[in-house]
């Protein structure tokens, strides 16, 4: 195989001796909580050069089992919801609580290489100011439908680093939704107040996955009409067969601006925790994600190799053609395909 075709393979690339020195004194800042190293190691995980990527990865090895002691919460909306302004709000509030709080928040329009979401930045200004908090905006890197490829990584890092909660904000738009979902230990669904008798802004799908959906903006002019979203959404909610029978998913009313309704919305997450602490779910649930972790980045990682594969890519403009015009069934083709690539890697 060529050197660092699959992403996933760029851990077992071996360190020099600066490499490992490097490692050991990042591991040590993030275990002593240091957000300077955190945000640092962070650059290296996302970074798109091998070489930086395999100390990241070094970094993320060694830190493995510090991490999983977070409360893992993934928040999601349509844009300009007020996810950025909730999730302010709610941090600020796990800070007085005396929690410390990471936010990682991807923007799937950033470019891979930008800053990205400086308005998000500014937006929560207050909680990065507070010690007890860290704020990560990530660039998605354009894969796993808007979700930073590398999320999952950075969330186990900030674990390690001594966050207790971890918020993830992501906009809800294709697959991120589903993405998310499958990697945090509570899925929040904010939306908007919405008028009409037909329930918006929300794809069954999303309803299914949501453990709590928020109608926000619940204040001024909108007040009334998020009350009345939310009894629509609430009794939508009780249509669907919950995923877990230790939870039934409720919807909840929150003014972000006003800072309104958050603290009931915390309880929810805490009760929800504590339910399925005691079925075994949670744990159940967390290791199911990490197996399905590893499927996606081998499914990934094989369909790298085969696009990159020199002796499919001569065969496949013929064979597709074939296909087209029926010379061939699309079933021998794949299987001619299969075997010109595992024969190769033989
Ligand atoms: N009235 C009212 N306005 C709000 C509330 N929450 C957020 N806003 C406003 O809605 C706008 C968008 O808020 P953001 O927090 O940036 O929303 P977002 O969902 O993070 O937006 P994107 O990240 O761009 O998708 C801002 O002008 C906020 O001030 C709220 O509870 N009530
Ligand atoms: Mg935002």
């Amino acid at each position: 195989m060529k050197d660092g075709v699959l992403e996933g393979d760029i851990s077992a690339r071996s360190l020099d001796k600066d490499q490992n020195l490097l490692v050991e004194q990042y591991v040590e800042e993030i275990r002593a909580h240091k957000r300077r190293g955190v945000a640092r190691a962070i650059t290296l995980i996302e970074s798109s050069r091998p070489e930086q990527a395999a100390v990241g990865q070094s970094i993320l090895d060694q830190l493995l089992p510090d991490s999983g002691n977070a409360l893992r919460i993934g928040i999601t909306g349509p844009p300009g919801v007020g996810k950025s302004t909730f999730i302010e709000g709610l941090g600020l509030l796990l800070v007085e609580k005396g929690l410390r709080v990471a936010v990682l928040a991807v923007d799937p329009s950033s470019p891979v290489t930008g800053g990205s979401i400086l308005g998000d930045k500014t937006r929560m200004e207050t909680l990065s100011q507070s010690d007890s908090a860290f704020v990560r905006p990530s660039p998605s890197g354009g894969s796993l439908g808007g979700v930073a490829h590398r999320t999952r990584e950075v969330m186990l890092l900030c674990e390690a680093a001594g966050y207790d909660v971890i918020l993830i904000e992501t906009v809800g738009i294709g697959q991120s939704e589903v993405t998310v979902s499958s990697m945090v230990d509570f899925f929040l669904v904010l939306l908007l107040p919405a008028g009409g008798d037909q329930l918006q802004g929300i794809k069954r799908g999303v309803m299914e996955l949501a453990d709590l959906l928020v109608v926000n903006k619940a204040d001024g002019p909108t007040q009334l009409l998020a009350e009345k979203t939310r009894q629509e959404y609430d009794s939508a909610l009780s249509l669907i067969r919950p995923s877990s029978k230790a939870w039934q998913p409720r919807a909840l009313l929150s003014s972000a601006l006003e800072r309104e309704g958050l603290s009931e919305i915390w309880s929810a997450v805490e009760s929800h925790h504590e339910a399925l602490q005691s079925t075994g779910e949670f744990s159940q649930r967390r290791r199911e994600q990490s197996r399905n972790w590893m499927w996606s980045l081998l499914n990934r990682g094989l369909r790298e190799a085969l696009d990159t594969d020199p002796k499919v890519a001569e065969a496949l403009p013929q064979l597709e053609k074939d296909v087209q015009e029926q010379r061939r069934t699309p079933a021998s083709a794949a299987q001619e395909i299969l075997n010109d690539f595992l024969g190769q890697s033989h």
